[in-house]
């Protein structure tokens, strides 16, 4: 098992459209047992593959309190049904630091494959419901802070970009 490193906003590679799995063979097993981990160790509800700079359709998930439930969707689709839209108050391990208030749709219907490709659909709510939206997101290289204003986005970069300077 490894921890993975995780890409932080705006490095342009979190803006990859992440490609479909069509093989479930042990390098898919392995990826998905090294995302749960580093998801763990980065206290992460969840987390997709274009964060750690894997550009394959591959989301982990874990809302429960013990940490102890890890869900994996591959290839996920959304449906939104009818309803309406929620605010929560969003965080990303990919902008580490800054929480803002999203609005996505409340009810919806994912469908995804399992670590073995096995079909699979649910129906989530509350903080499943966001976080697979975010996830998928993340997929298609969109990020939480490009639904708030550029002035919000821009200050989240800078500082961003300044706590970078001070690391490397
Ligand atoms: O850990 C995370 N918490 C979170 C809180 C509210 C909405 C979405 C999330 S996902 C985030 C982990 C992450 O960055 N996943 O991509
Ligand atoms: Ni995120």
């Amino acid at each position: 098992m490894a921890i993975l490193d995780i890409l932080t906003f705006p490095d342009p590679r979190l803006r990859t459209i992440a490609e479909p799995v069509e093989t479930f063979d042990e390098s898919i097993q392995t990826l998905v047992k090294d995302m749960i981990e580093t998801m763990y160790d980065a206290n992460g509800v969840g987390l997709a593959a274009t964060q750690v700079n894997v550009h394959k359709r591959v989301v982990v998930i874990d809302t429960s309190d013990e940490r102890d439930q890890p869900m994996v969707f591959i290839n996920p689709t959304i449906e939104v049904k009818e309803g309406n839209q929620a605010p929560y108050d969003e965080g990303c391990l990919s902008v580490p630091g800054f929480y803002e208030e999203v609005e996505r749709p409340e009810n919806i219907i994912v469908r995804a494959q399992n670590e073995k490709g096995e079909s699979f659909e649910l129906q989530p709510d509350g903080l499943l419901a966001v976080c697979i939206q975010h996830e998928l997101d993340h997929l298609n290289g969109k990020l939480f802070v490009d639904y708030l204003s550029a002035m919000k986005r821009n200050r989240i970069r800078k500082k961003l970009e300044k706590a970078q300077r001070l690391k490397v």
